[in-house]
């Protein structure tokens, strides 16, 4: 059989249009001689497929054969983005294909625009867990991602008179070529029932019975990593009913409730939660994250057995990671098999979860930190419920014996919140679980460790450590940027920084050069003009090249402060308009983009999004200002559309107060892409400016340890006076200029009374000033051009490699495993 197999797949021209051509026709049943561009992209996927399981098929089964130690990335969303230039890219066959799609008729740039993006993630926690998933790969760290497999991702976002719009997004309508359904890879989970105590050689024991049964059905997308034959997966599972149809309802005549209790079951994937940074404690949540954990520790547990018969080696065998608190019950989970299945005593289970386990940290925002009711996890999940208690009965016993006598202390460490109801704190249980706690930028973990998380710092001093976040050059530079990395490559005289960050250092010996500013400049230039045409295609409003493109593109939340933005955008439009024509002829044009989506129930982020197209109405239409400022609402914010606007940006907002923005990771890919920042010391953008200098950014606004003194002044009254060119702004908003006042009335209304909990007026004033200073320097094209050179060449930091490299070190304990490569 195996000299039956063609082994390899040949890079040559020919083997690549015949595997696309057969695609066409025996699984797509096409014609060859006739196909569309989206037949093309699809065929195209399933032959790059094919290249991927080889080495996705040698990759596993040389971890297994030397049973190596393996990372598993717990998440709740992985926001991929198109996989099909990233594939091509790290595989070193997008040339390849090109050239042989090309001789056959088709250009591979217009296939690219045929995927669909896929959109399993929020923001920036899900697009960190993508980004790791490229680093984990090109490192060849031994790595699966573990997750959901989604019916509809994020919803798709469409603005209809002014109001954000949501639409469903059924991702899968079109098929979906990357993914390998798994139906042999299927576990039974349990929810609801109860548990049984019995009595086995005079231990007692529990086991959980009853309930309901929804089976996991597994579906595998192959990761390959940058220039390495290393393949390794994202697991995502899939609900289904446990049998096709109830029988007994069936036979009772009972038809349809028999199909309905299969739509509940594959209820349970259906739908991602389009909540950033907030919680939402629904019970459909909680299954979601219950139905992946178990099923993901069920599939680990697995694999650790296929090649190892002793529970002490498991630690050495595989490290499982919490993406913040949402996947906190796979550590119960775990701890549920190991006692009430494998037997093991308290004390060596708690060992080895504990080992094993490790937990990210994402935000500080109250509003942001699960907590689940006591009552439901007793209700979906009981023998879980007994067992919480039990971790948190040891544990008060410890603090008590260490603290003697402080209750206080006591109740900020219970896993549970006491009151009226009940409920478990997710982070204090994922801490206690784990034996490493991160932040995700230093400022960030320095403020878990002194608030949030005061009394844990205290009691586990070494448990709680900073990695800062990072992302992947590959799609952020390499792929999105095609030409400015073409340009690198040239200054550089190789490639090897794609996946060596460090090596563009180098490119700071050319940020005087003239000759590499013209280039840099018509980079730039060619990304610019790419972008007004789509923002004419999508918006239809049309934007002039020579304007300063400054954007703010990510999910609309108040402490992101898009609000402080669009403000001073108002009080620009007022300046310019009392200007005298020739006054105006100065002005540095502006082109403003922002985008973003608010999560379906918040209201005041939804008003922002109204505010923001009421003011593009006016100023787009104004004659008198005419190109000197634009403002435009980017719809339906995605991967793909920042891999666009990213590399046309010059300058870009990074503007959360003081304190509330864990890390950030746009602002590291607008760095590497050449923009500046203008933003406050927040997050990673402290890091950003260490690096970079503060002097090749536009810093401003107050820093976190003044945010507290001044918000309780502003709550008490003690504020100063609202600046006057930001009463002129309230006033012009609540005339009427910018469309309806009822929506944004209420928050306008609060700032004037000084309920400002995130200080926009209170930063306007040095908003304004950092602003004047982004128009001065514009003006100096040459000095611009050399900030945004030595930002490139000094942003070798935040690629997701260094943070990946920070983790295995420090957390995971695993080393690299290049697989050989075939011949
Ligand atoms: C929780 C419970 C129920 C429903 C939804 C949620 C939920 C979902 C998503 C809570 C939070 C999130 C997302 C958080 C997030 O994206 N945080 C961002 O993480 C980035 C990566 O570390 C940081 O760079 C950002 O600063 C941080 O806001």
């Amino acid at each position: 059989i195996w000299s039956l197999m063609q082994t390899y797949q040949g890079i040559d021209q020919k083997s690549i249009q015949r595997s696309i051509v057969n695609h066409v026709e025996y699984t797509l049943a096409m014609t060859r001689f006739n196909f569309s561009d989206f037949g093309c992209y699809q065929a195209t996927a399933f032959s790059l497929r094919d290249r991927l399981l080889e080495s996705w098929n040698d990759t596993n089964q040389y971890f297994t054969t030397h049973n190596v130690k393996r990372v598993y990335y717990l998440s709740l969303e992985f926001l991929l983005g198109r996989l099909m230039q990233n594939t091509l890219n790290n595989i070193n066959m997008e040339k390849n294909y090109r050239e042989a799609l090309m001789d056959i008729g088709y250009d591979l740039e217009r296939l690219y625009d045929e995927e669909v993006d896929p959109a399993l993630g929020n923001g920036g926690l899900g697009r960190l867990a993508a980004c790791f998933l490229d680093s984990l790969a090109t490192l060849e760290v031994p790595a699966w991602g573990y997750g959901i497999r989604y019916d509809y991702g994020i919803f798709k976002q469409v603005i209809r008179d002014g109001y954000q719009c949501e639409i469903p997004d059924f991702w899968l309508s079109g098929g979906n070529p990357w993914e390998i359904e798994r139906p042999e890879v299927i576990y039974p989970i349990r929810f609801y029932g109860y548990t049984e105590k019995y009595e086995e050689d005079g231990v007692e024991r529990a086991q959980w019975k009853g309930g309901e049964i929804v089976m996991a059905k597994a579906y595998d997308t192959p990761v390959p990593g940058y220039n390495t034959f290393n393949c390794n997966n994202l697991r995502l599972w899939k609900s289904l009913p446990a049998r096709e149809f109830d029988f007994q309802s069936f036979n009772k005549g009972d038809y349809l409730s028999s199909v309905e209790s299969k739509q509940r079951a594959e209820y349970i994937t259906s739908v991602l939660y389009p909540n950033d940074n907030s919680e939402e404690g629904k019970e459909l949540r909680l299954k979601q994250q219950y139905f992946f954990c178990s099923a993901t520790v069920r599939d680990v547990i697995r694999r650790f057995k296929k090649n190892n018969s002793d529970w002490k080696d498991f630690p050495n065998k595989a490290a499982l990671q919490l993406n913040d608190t949402h996947p906190a019950i796979a550590a119960v989970e775990f701890l549920r098999i190991l006692i009430d299945e494998e037997k093991l005593d308290w004390g060596e289970a708690w060992k080895i979860l504990h080992s094993s386990f490790s937990y990210t940290n994402h935000t500080v925002l109250p509003e942001a930190l699960e907590t689940w009711s006591v009552g439901l996890i007793n209700h979906l999940l009981p023998r879980h419920m007994e067992l919480i208690y039990l971790i948190n009965h040891f544990f008060m016993d410890e603090v008590a014996k260490k603290y003697p006598g402080d209750y206080q202390r006591m109740q900020e460490m219970s896993l549970i919140a006491e009151g009226d109801d009940k409920k478990v704190r997710m982070a204090n249980l994922c801490i206690l679980c784990s034996h490493k706690v991160n932040g995700v930028a230093e400022l960030h973990t320095k403020l878990i460790q002194e608030t949030i998380f005061k009394r844990f710092h205290e009691y586990f001093p070494n448990k709680i450590e900073n990695k800062t976040n990072g992302v992947t050059p590959r799609r952020w530079i390499h792929c999105a940027n095609p030409k400015l990395s073409a340009l690198i490559t040239e200054a550089l005289d190789d490639s090897e920084w794609i996946g060596e960050l460090e090596r563009v250092e180098y490119l700071e010996n050319f940020a005087e050069d003239e000759e590499f500013i013209q280039k840099w400049i018509d980079i730039k230039k060619q990304n610019k003009e790419k972008l007004a045409a789509k923002i004419e295609e999508v918006v239809g409003v049309k934007i002039p090249i020579n304007a300063l493109y400054d954007v703010q593109i990510k999910r609309i939340h108040e402490y992101k402060r898009q609000l402080m933005n669009i403000l001073y955008v108002i009080h620009r439009y007022l300046t310019i308009k009392d200007m005298s024509p020739a006054d105006r002829e100065k002005v540095v044009p502006r082109v403003v983009i922002i985008g973003g989506k608010a999560a379906p129930g918040y209201h005041n982020a939804k008003a922002i999004i109204k505010l923001v197209n009421g003011v593009g109405d006016i100023v787009n239409n104004d004659k008198d200002i005419g190109d000197t400022l634009k403002v435009i609402f980017y719809p339906n914010y995605c991967v793909s559309a920042a891999q666009t606007l990213i590399p046309a940006s010059e300058l870009s907002q990074h503007i959360s107060t003081a304190g509330m923005e864990a890390s950030g990771t746009s602002n590291m890919k607008f760095v590497m892409n050449g923009c500046l920042i203008i933003g406050t010391m927040d997050g990673a953008n402290v890091e950003i400016s260490e690096e970079v200098g503060e002097e090749n950014m536009f810093i401003f606004g107050a820093r976190v340890e003044e945010v507290n003194d001044l918000r309780n002044r502003l709550f008490s009254g003690e504020h100063k006076p609202i600046d006057r060119r930001l009463q002129r702004v309230f006033d012009s908003i609540l005339s009427g200029t910018f469309g309806d006042v009822s929506i944004i009335y209420p928050i306008i209304h609060n700032l004037m009374e000084g309920k400002d909990y995130y200080l926009v007026t209170e930063d306007f004033d040095s908003y304004v000033k950092a602003q004047n200073k982004v128009d001065d320097t514009y003006r100096d094209q040459k000095k611009w051009n050399m900030m945004s050179i030595l930002g490139v060449s000094r942003s070798a930091k935040f690629s997701s490699d260094r943070t990946i490299e920070e983790y295995c070190e420090s957390i995971w304990k695993v080393d690299r495993v290049p697989i050989p490569t075939p011949n």
